[in-house]
């Protein structure tokens, strides 16, 4: 059994085959139930709202690690990820979305679908929105969307208060104000962490009273390995533009523990196109040795230990756009 886990994250046999055909559920320890005291709250919290608004930002806030890859490019999370905040009094569990947006491929569709699935699985859910501007059309939509699906209380957070201008306060929080349904809101800065604790407050009011649901030192039910492949396409994320960031899946070939304290990892940067790859690889190989450092390094924190990480770069010609390379890359639906 490998032991290059997380306190609380799933142990991984490194025998079995990692190639991404794991799903989260059954790659994931089962919640069990801990008994706690009297008035102690349990519940699910979806963070819904348009891409590049701040979602995975606020959850990574919460509960305290990277569990969502974080950029300044739209449609960065792709899966439902769950973020569990254990306190003394209450388990938040958050669950964080693909941004809902008006999809071009195959796998929009899916990253949509997977989010607006998620309104039926909680017991709060969180409007988050570029509340430094007026609202777009994409809000909108998604503020009808919850008018007319969502039977669980909304709050609404008014998000990057950091950049609005306050000449615009006003005009900005009556615009949102007026396209969702809302029990009540709260202006954030998930950057700066501003008003976060009133966010969670207003939260923590509206879950039922419950047990644990998941172990109190796991953050969340992502396998490791998934976390891994994560941060390698974070980086390639942080280094690219265009057209390419949205071309990128990766995928983690190989895990092997060679010693208690040195994981190998072997992990393939999909493209969909020669031209792609020949940017990833960038000259004599400089872009791919930048993205691997980096990536080594933050997924050294999580193991714990040395990382060896071997990346490689393929090309798969439309690879959103087809069901069975969506299913064998982790993107099938949810
Ligand atoms: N100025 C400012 N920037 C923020 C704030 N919150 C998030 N951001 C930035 O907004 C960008 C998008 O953040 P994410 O957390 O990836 O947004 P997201 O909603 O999860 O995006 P998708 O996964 O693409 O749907 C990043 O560059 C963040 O640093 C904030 O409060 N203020
Ligand atoms: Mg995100």
């Amino acid at each position: 059994m490998a032991e290059a886990d997380m306190d609380g994250l799933p142990k991984y046999n490194s025998s079995v085959d990692l190639s991404f055909g794991v799903t989260v559920e059954e790659s994931t320890a089962l919640p069990k139930e801990k008994t706690v005291g009297p008035g102690h709250k349990s519940g699910f919290v979806a963070v819904i709202g348009k891409p590049n608004v701040g979602k995975s930002t606020l959850i990574n806030d919460y509960v305290g690690a990277k569990i969502a890859i974080v950029s300044d490019k739209p449609q960065t999370t792709r899966r439902v990820i769950r973020g569990i905040l254990t306190r003394s009094d209450a388990q938040v569990i958050f669950v964080d979305t693909p941004g809902i947006h008006k999809p071009a491929h195959k796998l929009g569709r899916v990253m949509v679908e997977s989010a607006t699935r998620v309104l039926g699985e909680v017991d709060v859910v969180v409007f988050i929105v570029d509340g430094s501007r007026m609202p777009t059309k994409d809000d909108l939509q998604i503020g009808q969307l919850l008018n007319d699906k969502c039977h669980v209380p909304v709050l609404l957070a008014l998000n990057k208060m950091d950049l609005l201008k306050p000449i615009d306060i006003q005009a900005v929080t009556e615009a949102f104000w007026a396209i969702v349904k809302h029990e009540d809101w709260m202006r954030i800065s998930a950057t700066r962490k501003d008003n976060l604790d009133k966010l969670l407050d207003l939260i923590l009011v509206r879950l039922p009273e419950g047990p644990e649901l998941f172990p109190p030192d796991q953050v969340t039910d992502q396998p490791l390995q998934v976390i891994a492949s994560e941060l390698v396409r974070e980086q390639v994320l942080q280094e690219t533009r265009q057209e390419i960031p949205h071309s990128i899946a990766v995928a983690i070939d190989e895990w092997e523990d060679r010693r208690p304290d040195l994981t190998h990892i072997s992990a393939t940067i999909y493209v969909e196109r020669d031209s792609q790859k020949a940017i990833v690889i960038g000259a004599r190989g400089a872009m791919l040795k930048k993205i691997g450092q980096a990536a080594r390094a933050e997924i050294e924190d999580w193991v714990g230990h040395q990382v060896y990480l071997e990346l490689w770069v393929k090309v798969w010609s439309r690879w959103r756009e087809q069901e069975e390379s969506l299913h064998e890359l982790g993107y099938g639906p949810q």
